[in-house]
């Protein structure tokens, strides 16, 4: 009998994080299977239908290895040129974001290089934050642009977010955050710059199939609720789901804004009150906690955990990779915040950065280890899949594959 599957890992330990009763959808004494990069089996060693060398071309073993999901990292901003490390130093002198803004650093300061820099140099400047990331596990990663701010700019951005996921073999998805900042050229005209994201960028990004979805930055230093309207009803008419900033410095009403319509999701929230959890969760609106910026920001102001646990808002963490508020590159690293900082349990976390973060990107064949998913996946080198939260820093994973290959 020939092989039906091109490859099958024996003796794993498994957290499947699917919906199983089992923490962490754990199965012991588990055999993954896979074919054509699809999950053919992923259950108890026993359960297999037949010998293993007579189901699978390749058989090796795990060494009783946990594996889990590959990781995704739904909120990103990691193409961009130059740092901020002399902002970060700014503000240690005692100047806040806001007032760093305010005058012309920040947000435009991160774009004033990145409009500099060629295609091929973004890249080689993005490339290796993406690579980190891999290496620690994570096979689909959301990426916004927002630092280029014209339709040339905000497509090159685009572009090389999309070259990233070629080069490197994991899934990007693309969002376009035209709606970050306004640029100097419009300083003192932002009502015209949103018509510029809406009559001119907008279109045209859809129409070059460059993003995967649309995002706005809805806050005081950047768009109020009604021009994220404006931005998310051109979105809709353009066949594009939407996701956003929300109340991530004040409380505009930007959870129940993105609930309106639909949004695959609502980011950062620390401020969003009892009326945005119950709008997310009407609108199976994903919560996505990014506990690395509530950390340089030095928030103080939590976002509303257990009232969002008690609604049922599936809660996704992500590492929000950007210069200005989250220099992070280990989404482990955000996970291990969202336990730290926002008291989520290591289980809340590891469902963040793979299911729920699933949910939040519209991918419905990732995210768990289930017989028709894909085979993207991470065998790691600990004991317990609480580790993975629990380690701060540290080279956990063993192998990285996406897609059936290794990354
Ligand atoms: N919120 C953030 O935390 C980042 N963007 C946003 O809308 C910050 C981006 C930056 O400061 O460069
Ligand atoms: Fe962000």
């Amino acid at each position: 009998m020939n092989p039906i599957w091109d490859h099958l890992l024996l003796d794993c330990r498994l957290a499947t994080m699917a919906e199983t009763g089992a923490a962490y959808g754990a199965i012991e004494h588990a055999a993954l299977g896979w074919r054509d990069g699809v999950i053919t089996f992923a259950g108890p060693q026993s359960g297999l239908p037949e010998k293993p060398q007579d189901l699978a071309t390749h058989v090796d073993s795990a060494g009783n290895a946990w594996i889990t999901p590959g990781l995704i990292d739904c909120h990103t901003h990691l193409v961009f040129a130059g740092n901020r490390a002399e902002e970060f130093e700014l503000r240690l002198n005692g100047a806040s974001y806001e007032e760093i803004a305010r005058r012309g650093g920040g947000i435009v300061s991160t774009v004033t290089k990145t409009r500099m820099a060629s295609e091929d140099e973004l890249l080689a400047q993005s490339l290796p934050r993406a690579h980190t990331l891999a290496r620690d596990g994570v096979t689909t990663l959301e990426i916004k642009s927002g630092y280029g701010l014209n339709l040339d700019a905000e497509a090159k951005m685009l572009r090389v977010a999309r070259r990233i996921g070629t080069e490197l073999g994991i899934t990007v998805r693309t969002t376009f955050l035209g709606a970050h900042a306004v640029p100097p050229e419009f300083a003192g005209r932002q009502a015209d710059y949103v018509d510029e994201v809406c009559v001119r960028m907008l279109p045209a990004i859809a129409r070059a199939g460059l993003a995967d979805a649309v995002d706005a930055f809805c806050e005081g230093i950047a768009f109020t609720p009604s021009e994220v309207r404006r931005v998310f009803e051109e979105a809709r008419a353009l066949g594009l789901r939407v996701k956003l900033h929300a109340d991530q410095l004040s409380d505009l009403g930007g959870a129940a804004l993105a609930a309106e319509f639909g949004a695959l999701s609502a980011d950062h929230l620390e401020y969003t009150n009892e009326a945005g959890v119950r709008a997310m969760a009407a609108a199976k609106t994903v919560a996505v906690m990014l506990p690395a910026a509530f950390y340089t920001l030095r928030e103080t102001q939590l976002p509303l955990i257990a009232s969002l646990r008690e609604h049922g808002v599936a809660m996704a963490v992500a590492s929000d990779v950007n210069p200005g508020t989250a220099p992070v590159l280990s989404l482990r690293h955000a996970m291990n915040m969202a336990c730290t900082l926002f008291r989520m349990t290591p289980e809340e976390a590891l469902r963040g950065a793979t299911v729920n973060a699933a949910r939040a990107l519209a991918l419905t064949d990732r995210g768990t280890l289930e017989p028709g998913k894909r085979a993207d996946f991470v065998v790691w080198e600990v004991d317990h899949p609480a580790e993975l939260a629990y380690w701060i820093g540290g080279d956990l994973a063993r192998r990285v594959v996406a897609g059936g290959h290794s990354v």
